[in-house]
């Protein structure tokens, strides 16, 4: 299998890199990024001598034209992925996400190449703290921020190259991430490296905001499954029973460094911030056999945590910058 990854110097894509390399060495892989400012091939390295990188953007029709043409599969993990970015400085989602996913789907249209997307739960707002409902392939629709807006129009325009031009396409949408070579500006990157430093985590508003988190590795071996198993057309949600509110991550990832639980500051919060995501993911184990690996969000926590602690050159070149993004940013 020629298998095309975008966004595979993000965090993601690269463990999804790393992961396809153990599982499936006769698969021939190649990397299309542009490295933005969340792409690195520092998230590449031990890897690089088996893949085929091309820097480029996926809002370059031709490229993805050409490059698709040489492929059996497209997996689609290249997005503009952090919300706060979103709020300050939208278009780069409007042309990575959307247009840049178009670009995608034309190219295998054209090539009648199998294609996967990589979606978020964002897409279906958020849910109130009380209440038992959790996101299933059929609820509707009703993004929230600029990010997840943009994510939601590129899932819609999948459907509908599905169905009007019989494109062999299937849809993931995951819950929140976490694990090694995650950006630094994300939540659970963010506090650990900010402990390391002697900073203070810092917590949006009340800190109660619910997130559903599972292991990149998981979300990944839940790709694999659906490239292998899943029904062209279907939209299939990836979770892994991690509800957590922010509060009581950031008192684990205090206390999993050594540190008083209370050693945090409540900062602004987000504007629109989304209350709780919560994902039902029955269809892809009952219908496809997937089970998560990683049922203990403690000890994948303090594994991640050693990953940061042991590999500062990957994450320090990005840190001050990210954090005077943060600065600067006035509310958010
Ligand atoms: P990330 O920001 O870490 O990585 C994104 C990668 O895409 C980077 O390597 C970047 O250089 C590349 N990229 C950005 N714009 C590009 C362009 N125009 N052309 C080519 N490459 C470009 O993101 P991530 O957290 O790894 O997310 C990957 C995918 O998974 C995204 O589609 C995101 O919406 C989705 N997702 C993420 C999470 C999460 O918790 N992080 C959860 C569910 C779904
Ligand atoms: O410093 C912080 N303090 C804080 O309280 C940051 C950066 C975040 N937060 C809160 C906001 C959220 O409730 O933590 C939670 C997680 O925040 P992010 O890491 O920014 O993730 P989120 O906005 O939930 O979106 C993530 O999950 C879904 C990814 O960034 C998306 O790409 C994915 O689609």
């Amino acid at each position: 299998m020629r298998l095309l990854v975008t966004g595979g110097a993000g965090f993601i894509g690269s463990n999804f890199v790393h992961l396809t390399r153990q599982m499936f060495p006769e698969v021939r892989l190649t990397v299309l990024d542009a490295l933005t400012y969340a792409g690195t091939l520092r998230s590449l390295q031990g890897v690089e001598d088996d893949i085929r990188f091309v820097k480029g953007d996926i809002a370059d029709r031709e490229l993805v034209n050409r490059l698709v043409g040489e492929h059996d599969v497209v997996v689609h993990f290249a997005a503009e992925s952090h919300n706060d970015n979103s709020l300050r400085e939208p278009w780069p989602f409007v042309a990575t996400n959307i247009v840049g996913t178009f670009n995608l789907l034309e190219a295998v249209r054209d090539h009648d190449v199998r294609y996967h997307h990589i979606s978020t739960d964002e897409v279906y707002g958020d849910l109130e703290l009380d209440d038992p409902a959790r996101f299933t392939e059929t609820t509707a629709y009703n993004p929230s921020s600029p990010y997840s807006s943009t994510k939601g129009a590129s899932d819609l325009l999948v459907r509908a190259w599905v169905r009007s031009f019989g494109v062999r396409a299937t849809i993931s949408n995951c819950s929140n991430n976490y694990g090694p070579r995650q950006h630094v500006e994300k939540f659970i990157p963010r506090q650990i490296t900010n402990v390391i430093d002697g900073q203070r985590p810092k917590l949006y508003g009340d800190g109660l905001n619910v997130r559903d988190w599972i292991h990149v590795d998981d979300h990944n071996s839940a790709v694999w499954t659906i490239i292998e198993r899943g029904q062209i057309g279907q939209t299939y949600l990836i979770g892994a029973d991690g509800e957590k509110n922010n509060l009581d991550v950031v008192r684990l990832i205090l206390a999993g460094m050594g540190k008083d639980p209370q050693d945090f500051d409540h900062v602004v919060d987000r504007p629109g911030h989304d209350r709780r995501y919560a994902i039902d993911s029955t269809r892809l184990r009952t219908e496809l056999g997937w089970r998560p690996q990683y049922s203990d969000f403690e000890s994948g926590l303090a594994a991640t945590i050693d990953w940061y602690r042991s590999n500062e050159a990957w994450w320090r070149p990005e840190k001050d910058a990210t954090e005077y993004r943060y600065a600067t940013a006035g509310a958010i």
